[in-house]
């Protein structure tokens, strides 16, 4: 049985790609959410009905939770019977976690305790980062214990998010969840409170086993698209096309190869797996391999253009796509946009035409580039000499293949094979 406390009113600190979402939901379930960012813009926006980025079906959900009343944003911590933490948790230069917007969150919280509250963790972490949390609440407030069942008990629990961007609304409900909780209690109440939302399964665990699940999800994909990579490297030198290769192989029942492609992006599956590598070094070898493959297949793609482009006087090169995945604006930790702007950096001479269909302008990464131009497809394959493909963006599996016949074609998608 969980602890009976009451869990009417919710503060979400964070108000990012997880934890708006996550406010939005809660409070479209009938809690009064208050959602505290540091972004003065981001809480005006929000306020006003609106979502400071792109995720099918959230501006609508939010637009209807801020004008009845149940959602509102702020930039100090309220006073709330529950709370969610989600917000960023960056690696420093030595891929180390850097814990200080846990740190910052936690010592924002403490200062509004009364006793009896629960505070989640949603923010991905590595092992123990829940108990640290909990520490640094309770030496803020020695007054209160983790212990359960008391008049001065706090409730602590890791609640790991599992939604893909672009889908993150329908996932939110749907996923199964894994919620650990430092004590069985935390736990408890914590499925109490998603159960609210959520309608796939509340799988309960302790906070260590639930933090090391979230990384090994995405550590797991990680492995497996750098097996599909190094893969596509070895096939390439053999003169093997290496999308069939592995649509062959795919027809054995117990093989299931991912896609290899220009390298891994988004803050996820390529930050992860260095929580658990940052953890126990010596002990992840092949977790740590597996990231450095991802990492070094921007490299072999440039090395590539650079070579063909080599061959002409002054090379037009079409790069399309330069998000971090089919279909989505997100360029953060994009290698296909770290591959455009290395190969505008490094061409000696030479232009760069950019065709990305889901941007109205180039990142400010690109001011001063001068040999870089954002064009259309049909445009951009015209006047190219290279067609790069980077992101198999569903505009580009259209296209007419007429049209690529005269180009030197590098497709690191196999769209167009
Ligand atoms: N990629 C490949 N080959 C593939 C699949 C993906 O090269 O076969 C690349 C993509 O192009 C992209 C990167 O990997 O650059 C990551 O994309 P993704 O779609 O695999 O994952 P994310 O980062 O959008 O979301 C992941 C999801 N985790 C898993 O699928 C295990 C999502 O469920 C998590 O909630 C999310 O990370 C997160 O927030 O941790």
């Amino acid at each position: 049985m969980s602890p009976k406390i009451p869990l009417n009113t919710i503060g979400v600190i964070g108000l990012g790609y997880i934890g708006l979402p996550t406010a939005a939901v809660l409070a479209q379930a009938g809690k009064t959410v208050v959602g505290v960012d540091v972004k003065q813009s981001t809480v005006d926006a929000i306020n006003d009905g609106q979502v400071p980025f792109v995720e099918e079906g959230l501006e609508f959900v939010v637009a209807g939770v801020v004008a009845k009343g149940k959602l509102s944003a702020r930039t100090s911590t309220p006073r709330a019977d529950a709370y969610i933490v989600s917000v960023p948790t960056p690696f420093t230069g030595d891929h180390d976690v850097d814990l200080s917007y846990i740190e910052t969150a936690a010592e924002g919280i403490a200062e509004n305790l009364r006793g009896g509250e629960l505070i989640v963790l949603e923010s991905t972490s590595p092992p123990g980062t829940t108990e640290h949390m909990a520490e640094v609440v309770l030496r803020a407030r020695p007054e209160f214990t983790g212990e359960p069942d008391l008049p001065n008990s706090l409730y602590f629990a890791h609640a790991p998010e599992r939604v893909l961007p672009g889908r993150i609304m329908v996932e939110m409900v749907e996923n199964d969840r894994i919620i650990g909780g430092t004590t069985r209690e935390a736990a408890e109440l914590t499925r109490d409170l998603y159960a609210s939302f959520c309608r796939g399964q509340l799988l309960l665990t302790d906070a260590r086993t639930a933090e090391m699940a979230k990384l090994t999800e995405n550590a797991f994909r990680d492995v497996n698209i750098a097996f599909a990579n190094e893969l596509s490297i070895i096939a390439e030198r053999q003169g093997i096309d290496v999308w069939e290769l592995i649509e062959l192989a795919n027809h054995h029942p117990r093989v299931n190869i991912l896609q290899p492609g220009p390298g891994v992006g988004g803050h996820c599956i390529a930050v992860d797996p260095w929580f658990i590598v940052s953890s126990d070094r010596e002990s992840s070898r092949l977790i740590a391999t597996a990231r450095s493959v991802n990492d070094s297949k921007p490299e072999h793609v440039l090395q590539k253009v650079l070579e063909r482009a080599d061959r002409f006087k002054n090379p037009t090169i079409a790069a399309l796509g330069i998000a971090f995945k089919p279909n989505i604006d997100d360029l953060r930790e994009s290698p296909s946009k770290n591959i455009t702007l290395a190969m505008a950096d490094r061409l000696e001479d030479g232009t760069v035409l950019v065709v990305e269909p889901n941007i109205d302008q180039l990142p400010m990464e690109f001011d001063g580039l001068e040999n870089v131009e954002l064009t259309g497809l049909e445009e951009a394959v015209s006047r190219a000499d290279i067609v790069l493909l980077l992101v198999d963006h569903a505009p580009f599996a259209d296209f007419d293949r007429e049209k690529l016949r005269e180009k030197v074609l590098i497709d690191t998608k196999g769209l167009w094979r």
